[in-house]
C-alpha cells in the first residue's frame, strides 16, 4: 500500500473484494449450469439391453443408468437409419428439413445446431465418434481437415470424428490429423471424452460432449473376451459389441464420479434407429420390422435421461423423440428461442424429468424415402407411399406389433391424423425446399452421397487401408483390386 494515500484504501479493498465476488459468482454460474453430454448407439434395437429383457445380453452398466435416471420406454429415433437421426439431435427437426434425407447425406451448413448454441453460451463442445453428417458413404474413414461438412463447421471445438462406423483399432481423424488406435472403438472414444470432460472442467467451463458409438454396427468384431459364449459366430460378435460399449457406459459414469461432476451432469443415451435382423436374436423386443422401417422395430430405441440433481429415476411411457432433445436443453438453459431453426419439431421435455406430465401436446413426425408416420401418443398413423391416399391406423397401446388396422374402425381419429399428418408431409416439403432458411432455397456445399474411395483426397491412403479389416471387402468390391500383401 506503499505510496497509496490514506483515503483511497478502502476503495481499493472494496475492488479487491468485487472481483473476488465476481469470480466466486462466475464459478456458481459454471456449477449451476449442467453439463451436457449426448450418447448414442448405432444400431441398437430397443430389446437389447438388459432392462429390457434381452435373452442372453447383459448392460449391467445401461440398467444401473436407467435405475438412476428417467428410463423412456416409448423413445424414438427420429429416423429409422443413422445419418438423419443424428440430424435431428442436432437441431431438433425432423431429418428431411435438414437436408438429411437417407444416411450418406451431409447436413446444410444453412441449420442451427445444439454445438452452435451451447458454445455461444460458453460450453467447450467436443464431439467423438460418428459423424456420418457430411454427405460421405462407405465403411468409417476419417474426417478431413477440408471437409465442407466436419463438425467444426457444426459448432464443436474439438472432434475426433469418422465419416462412418468404426470397429476395433479404428483409425480416427483429431480435427483432421489422423490418428491410429488399439482396442474396442466404444472404449477409445469414452476415454478420449473423458480427458476432453477433465480438461473443461479444470479449466471451470461447462461442457457439451457428444459420444457417438459405432457399435453395435457391423462389421461385428469383439474381442474374444466380449463375445458370448455358446452363441453362433456372428451373434458372439454382434452381442460382445454391445458389452464393450455398456462397459464404456460404466467407465463414462466412474469417470464423472471421479472428476466430481456426475450430480450435475446431464446425460442422454439413446440408438440412432432400431434393431438389425438375422443377428442371433431378436434385437427389437417382439416390436415389427427392423433397422430401415417405420414400423416400431424401425425406430423404438433405447432412450434414457441421468441427471441425479434434477431427475426423479422411474420409468415413463411418454413418447419422445430425439427431435426433442435440443428444445429440451434450450429449455433447462433457458438459452433463446432463436438458437434453433424452425420449423422445429421437437418439444422440452424439461417438464417431464420430475413428474408425469399427461399427453403429448405435439404429436411426432416421420418421412423417410416413400412413407410417412405420425405418432400421437397411443395412435399412430402411417402411409407406406406418400401420395398413395392410403393409411394405417394402429393403437399402441393395445396393439404393440402394429397388426390391427383400425382406419376403418375409428373414423374420426382417422380423418384427424390423416389430415396432421398430409400437413406435416406438406411443411416438411417446403423446408426441403430451403424455406426455413433466410434464402428461401438451400445452399449446398459439396454433393450428398459420395463414397470416400471416389475422393481425391483419401487416394494417398488406398493402399495401406486395402489391408485393413474394415475396409477390405469393401474395396476389393469397389476397386475389383485384390488387397495388397
Ligand atoms: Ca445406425
Amino acid at each position: 500500500m506503499k505510496g497509496i494515500p490514506e483515503m483511497q484504501r478502502p476503495t481499493l479493498a472494496a475492488v479487491l473484494l468485487l472481483l473476488t465476488l465476481f469470480a466466486t459468482g462466475q464459478s456458481a454460474l459454471a456449477t449451476e449450469r449442467p453439463n451436457i453430454i449426448l450418447v448414442m448407439a448405432d444400431d441398437q434395437g430397443w430389446g437389447q439391453t438388459g432392462y429390457n429383457n434381452h435373452p442372453i445380453l447383459e448392460t449391467p452398466h445401461l440398467d444401473a443408468m436407467a435405475a438412476n435416471g428417467l428410463r423412456f420406454d416409448r423413445f424414438y429415433a427420429a429416423g429409422p437409419v443413422c445419418s438423419p437421426t443424428r440430424a435431428s439431435v442436432l437441431t431438433g427437426r425432423t431429418h428431411n428439413r435438414t437436408g438429411v434425407l437417407s444416411h450418406g447425406y451431409a447436413l446444410h451448413r444453412q441449420e442451427r445446431t445444439i454445438a452452435q448454441a451451447l458454445q455461444k453460451a460458453g460450453y467447450a463442445t467436443g464431439h467423438f465418434g460418428k459423424w456420418h453428417l457430411n454427405g460421405i458413404r462407405g465403411p468409417g474413414v476419417p474426417v478431413l481437415a477440408t471437409d465442407p461438412h466436419h463438425p467444426g463447421h457444426f459448432g464443436f471445438e474439438q472432434w475426433l470424428t469418422v465419416t462412418n462406423f468404426f470397429d476395433m483399432n479404428p483409425v480416427m481423424s483429431r480435427m483432421g490429423e489422423f490418428e491410429e488406435f488399439e482396442g474396442d472403438s466404444s472404449e477409445i472414444i469414452v476415454d478420449e471424452a473423458l480427458e476432453f470432460i477433465a480438461a473443461a472442467t479444470e479449466d471451470d467451463r461447462s461442457f457439451l460432449t457428444v459420444i457417438w458409438y459405432g457399435s453395435p454396427h457391423s462389421p461385428f468384431v469383439a474381442s474374444e473376451a466380449d463375445q458370448i459364449d455358446g452363441e453362433s459366430e456372428r451373434s458372439a460378435h454382434h452381442h460382445g459389441e454391445l458389452v464393450a460399449m455398456d462397459r464404456s457406459i460404466g467407465t463414462l459414469r466412474g469417470g464423472l464420479k471421479d472428476l466430481g461432476i456426475h450430480e450435475n451432469t446431464f446425460v442422454w443415451f439413446c440408438s440412432d434407429n432400431g434393431g438389425l435382423k438375422g443377428v442371433g436374436h431378436d434385437s427389437v423386443g417382439g416390436l415389427r420390422g427392423n433397422k430401415g422401417s417405420l414400423w416400431e422395430g424401425g425406430i423404438r430405441v433405447p432412450g434414457i435421461i441421468e441427471w441425479p440433481a434434477k431427475v426423479q429415476p422411474r420409468v415413463t411411457e411418454f413418447p419422445a423423440s430425439t427431435v426433442d432433445i435440443f428444445p429440451t436443453i434450450v429449455d433447462i438453459l433457458g438459452l433463446p428461442r432463436d438458437s434453433m431453426l424452425e420449423v422445429v419439431d421437437g418439444i422440452s421435455l424439461e417438464p417431464l424429468l420430475n413428474a408425469e406430465i399427461g399427453r403429448r401436446s405435439r404429436p411426432i413426425p416421420f418421412r423417410f424415402q416413400n412413407g410417412a408416420a405420425l405418432i400421437d401418443n397411443d395412435l399412430k398413423i402411417v402411409t407406406e407411399r406418400v401420395g398413395s391416399g392410403k393409411y394405417l391406423l394402429f393403437d399402441l397401446e393395445a396393439d404393440r406389433t402394429e397388426s390391427h388396422d383400425l382406419f376403418a374402425e375409428r373414423p374420426e381419429d382417422a380423418r384427424r391424423l390423416q389430415a396432421a399428418l398430409e400437413a406435416a408431409v406438406a411443411t416438411i416439403e417446403r423446408s426441403q425446399e430451403g424455406a426455413d432458411y433466410p434464402e428461401g432455397r438451400v445452399t449446398r456445399e459439396g454433393p450428398h452421397g459420395r463414397f470416400w474411395h471416389d475422393i481425391p483426397e483419401y487416394e494417398p491412403y488406398l493402399k495401406d487401408w486395402q489391408s485393413r479389416p474394415e475396409y477390405q471387402n469393401w474395396l476389393r468390391r469397389r476397386t475389383g483390386r485384390q488387397p495388397k500383401r
